[in-house]
């Protein structure tokens, strides 16, 4: 009986030793055969019970033999056949073969406009400063001498966060120079662009997130011949304007404030359906620091004087690009802003 048993096994062991496996399937079968649940060893197992006690030794030592003969050829002819696989792959490969071409991307219509108001206000000794998107009542309003009932801060034009009075969506990058002013000492000379939110209800073709570029310059003396000559500068390097106007307007954050017109004439098509006939166009909001802001930033506003001026950047560029619908801006459909490259 015992001899039998012993002769069964070795068998087994045997055949693992002349398998020979050539492709996955054949290994797979192997595997299935000698180390899968329903292996043919299993049971042999279970005859240990039928050996005599002193060759019960012996016989577990000959199964167990059988089973990492198994193991230890599927291991290894795995690993061989995987190696030959990736070799095949890599002899499939072409390396002469042209390779997928890279497509190049375009600079939005939004980012070349703001790189060519930044570029303009730079050469005259403005630096760029950037701040958080997601502001405190108090930098965004209450620095920026917006009463607590001014309806800016309603809850239908600003977004504020999530069961929150206080932290809120910046509605202008003012809060960047209030930053600025309550951190530095003038002279201060700063260009803040930046993404803006407000809560437009009003039609599907206004936008909830827009740009804006805001500029500051604090310093001894500044006055409002200063702002209009800077202004003036702008102007003429944007648009190559040759007359601005300034009028009258209101902001809570400057006293006193001003709208700007540059003139572009009624000459060509552009210009005429542009300025509506008139050959003047609105282009921004401006004013003196009202001195209550600077105070509020902790600058001593008998020291100190400034001005400041603030635009949206897709209203300028839907002008000069000539687009006339400002959900083009928002959709990044390539094809659409691909044409924009040339302009860089
Ligand atoms: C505008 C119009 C007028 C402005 C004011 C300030 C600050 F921080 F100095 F008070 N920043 N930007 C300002 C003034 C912005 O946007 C139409």
């Amino acid at each position: 009986m015992s001899a039998a048993i012993f002769d069964q096994v070795r068998t087994v062991l045997k055949a693992i030793e002349q398998e020979a496996p050539q492709t996955p399937e054949e290994l797979e079968q192997f595997r299935i055969r000698y180390i899968g649940s329903k292996n043919i060893i299993k049971p042999l197992f279970d005859e240990i019970k039928n050996v005599a006690n002193e060759q019960k030794r012996e016989f577990g030592q000959l199964i167990n033999s059988a089973k990492q003969a198994a193991e230890a050829k599927f291991n290894a002819l795995k690993e061989q056949l995987e190696s030959a696989a990736d070799a095949g792959v890599a002899g499939n490969l072409d390396l002469t073969a042209p390779g997928e071409p890279i497509e190049l991307g375009s600079r939005h219509p939004v980012s070349i406009v703001l790189n060519r108001i930044i570029n303009i206000f730079e050469r005259i000794g403005f630096v760029v400063a950037e701040g958080p998107e997601i502001e405190t009542d108090w930098f965004n309003f209450t620095a920026m001498n917006t009463p607590e009932d001014h309806p800016a801060r309603d809850m239908q034009d600003t977004f504020y966060l999530k069961g929150s009075t206080e932290m809120l969506l910046r509605t202008h990058t003012s809060p960047v120079q209030a930053r600025i002013m309550t951190s530095q000492k003038p002279p201060i000379r700063v260009i803040a662009p930046g993404r803006v939110y407000r809560n437009e209800t009003i039609s599907s073709r206004s936008h909830c997130q827009f740009h804006q570029v805001e500029g500051l310059y604090v310093d001894e003396g500044v006055s409002f011949a200063d702002l209009r000559q800077t202004l003036y500068y702008f102007a003429s390097e944007m648009f190559g304007a040759t007359k601005i106007r300034l009028r009258p307007s209101y902001f809570p954050f400057t006293e006193p404030s001003a709208e700007m017109d540059v003139f572009l004439g009624t000459e060509t098509e552009q210009t005429y359906r542009l300025t509506k006939g008139t050959g003047w166009l609105e282009i921004l909001g401006c004013g003196m620091v009202d001195p209550q802001v600077l105070e509020n930033c902790g600058i001593d506003s008998k020291k100190y004087t400034g001005f400041a001026f603030g635009m949206g950047i897709e209203r300028q560029a839907l002008r000069l690009y000539g687009i006339s619908d400002i959900r083009s801006l928002f959709e990044n459909d390539v094809r659409f802003l691909r044409p924009f490259t040339a302009v860089v």
